[in-house]
């Protein structure tokens, strides 16, 4: 599926703004065909946002269920004769939706896309109704799971991920209109040999019976370098210029459809021309051994949840470049476009992850203990599980395999490893992964409860991800202890040849509270906890790599190991330094 856009054969319309909005706790609005008119008894609720923290009612913040979202919307006088597309950028976690009377989709999944072709259903100038039903329950079936359970105090969710469950329409509803023949997908690979780019295309073009495509790829300067014809093909550019971390040089490849000497549709994709390739404990872009520095990530910001904001965009990627990150995580499920768009054109670099977290009732939240269940088994994660999983691997694949800045996989976070059902869970995804995509490496983000020699996804990864919290979680305010059986951990890793990444370690850290012995949650402890693991990366050749967890202190559940939300952030909540920003700045650039 492709992004909507503006070209000289198309346009969108965002339908961005302020919605009607209700909760529906009893599920009797489509009985009830709230559908079919003005939505009964509606507030109105912001769009792109999560509705949580807007609503000044604890009950709505925790609210799961059903959610009704309408808006109208004129459909340009212009469209007639076009094909008329409806496109979610995300719905979380699933949604239904109608046009007019009519349902036109359902979509599973929080955080990818989906459209319909609503042509049959609109009249160009005139209004039509768009509604929405969205639910943000979680199960065992859905990714990320979770459960409903009957407590005496009635129904409540829980799961297993440590981050609030933000639901909503967090990214922008397009309207947009295409010619009825049309490029439907298109994937795009490059590689590089010397001085010389290549650029291989493949398009999916629908409704185009007796159609050319034409391809034009054209650099940042707008002069064309090299052009082809026909759906598949590969293109040699000479002198190219590549995309690199901190370098987001982009190429404009053009897609035409073209009949009798006329362009019918047009359609615009960025290319960077890079490789990415692992070769023994290294991994490497453009053929050169590159460090991972950044973090984990999360979309998470006051009052609007993990609705998509542009100037905190564009704040956090300063950040990253003053503090000297060179790339991040998508931790815990894919971003929205905008973000993967500016990571391209910035040069940041990522490892994309599907939101498959909480596979693993051996930890709840970021706190160890058990949670009462067995991860893998028919009445838990199941097979069904599975096959959500595995479609939330193809879409994110299919979303984001054309962005030059994302160079790895991650198909989970921290799920059970150590089993053999998570052996038999995990191998076929893995397989799911690479079918989708052949040309990037594949992992997963191992966690602290099965170490080397007993985990047993691991043999299935590229790269070797780890999050450890030795100084944290285990050696508390004992960094000496936690030096060494990191540093014995990681050797252990090592011996597997493959490159490893440190996807997460950090320390809570209380902004503002200071403390000469250099107590947990303090600002110094942070940047000592830090040095400490630092120490121990750099006497293990095979790391590639510190992802410090987190970027931004961030909302979760309540529980008596949070204060406020995750303190680890290196950046408060607003996006202000603590004492460890500066640590890192001083390992991380090289020119101050
Ligand atoms: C890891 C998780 C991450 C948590 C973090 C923590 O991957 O989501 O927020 O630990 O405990 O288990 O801070």
């Amino acid at each position: 599926m492709l992004r909507p856009q503006d070209t000289s054969t198309r346009e969108r319309k965002s339908l961005n703004g302020l919605w009607s909005f209700r909760l529906d706790a009893d599920s009797v609005g489509v009985d009830d065909g709230w559908f079919r008119g003005p939505l009964p008894r509606a507030r109105e609720m912001a769009v792109p946002a999560s509705f949580n923290d807007i609503v000044a009612d604890p009950a709505v913040r925790d609210y799961f269920g059903d959610i009704w979202y309408q808006t109208t919307v004129h459909v340009p006088r212009g469209w007639a004769g076009e094909r008329v597309v409806l496109h979610f950028e995300s719905a979380t976690h699933r949604a239904r939706v109608w046009v007019g009377d009519v349902e036109v989709m359902q979509h599973e999944g929080g955080y990818t896309p989906f459209e319909a072709d609503v042509t049959e259903h609109v009249r160009p100038g005139e209004e039509v109704r768009v509604t929405a039903l969205v639910n943000n329950t979680l199960s065992f079936q859905s990714i990320p799971p979770g459960v409903v359970e009957d407590t005496p105090a009635g129904p409540r969710q829980r799961y297993w991920h440590d981050f609030f469950n933000y639901a909503g329409l967090h990214r922008t509803v397009w309207l947009y209109s295409t010619p009825a023949a049309y490029v439907a997908d298109l994937t795009v690979t490059t590689g590089l040999e010397g001085s010389t780019g290549t650029v291989q295309y493949d398009v999916t073009a629908l409704g185009s019976d007796g159609h050319e495509v034409t391809v034009a790829l054209r650099d940042a300067d707008g002069r064309e370098v090299a052009t082809g014809t026909g759906s598949h093909g590969a293109l040699s550019v000479d002198d190219v210029h590549p995309w690199a971390p901190g370098d987001g040089y982009l190429y404009d490849l053009e897609v035409s459809l073209v009949r009798d000497g006329r362009t019918v549709d047009s359609y615009h994709q960025s290319v960077g021309v890079r490789t990415v390739s692992v070769s023994g404990t290294q991994f490497l872009i453009n053929g050169e051994p590159f460090y991972f520095t950044g973090f984990g990530k999360h979309e998470d910001l006051t009052v609007i949840g993990k609705g998509h904001n542009d100037a905190f965009l564009v704040r956090d990627f300063e950040l990253l470049r003053w503090v000297g990150a060179n790339s991040f995580r998508t931790s815990h499920y894919p971003y929205s476009e905008d973000v993967l768009d500016y990571a391209d054109r910035q040069g940041i670099v990522l490892i994309d992850e599907t939101a498959a977290v909480g596979l693993n009732m051996g930890l709840g939240g970021g706190i160890f203990g058990g949670q009462g269940y067995t991860t893998f088994s028919p009445e838990t994660i199941n097979a069904t599980t599975q096959q959500v999983h595995a479609q939330a691997i193809r879409e994110l694949i299919a979303r984001d395999k054309n962005h030059p800045s994302v160079v790895l996989w991650s198909i989970a976070n921290e799920p059970e490893s150590d089993t053999e059902a998570a052996e038999e869970y995990f191998r076929p995804l893995f397989d799911v992964a690479r079918e989708a995509d052949p040309t990037r490496p594949v992992g997963f983000v191992n966690v602290m409860l099965a170490p080397h020699g007993k985990c047993r996804v691991s043999q299935f990864a590229d790269v070797l991800m780890l999050n450890r919290y030795y100084g944290w979680y285990v050696n508390t305010g004992d960094l000496p202890a936690a030096e060494l059986a990191w540093e014995q951990e990681l050797r252990e890793w090592a011996t597997d040849g493959k490159p490893i990444l440190i996807t997460e370690y950090g320390a809570d850290t209380y902004p503002g509270l200071h403390s000469l012995g250099s107590e947990p949650w303090s600002e110094e402890y942070q940047v000592e906890y830090l040095d400490m693991n630092h120490r121990v990366f750099d006497r293990v050749d095979a790391v590639v790599g510190e992802q410090v967890w987190n970027f931004a202190d961030f909302a979760t559940t309540s529980g008596i190991m949070r204060v406020g939300g995750n303190k680890k952030g290196v950046f408060t909540r607003d996006r202000q330094p603590k004492a460890a920003a500066y640590a890192l700045r001083r390992r991380w650039r090289k020119d101050v």
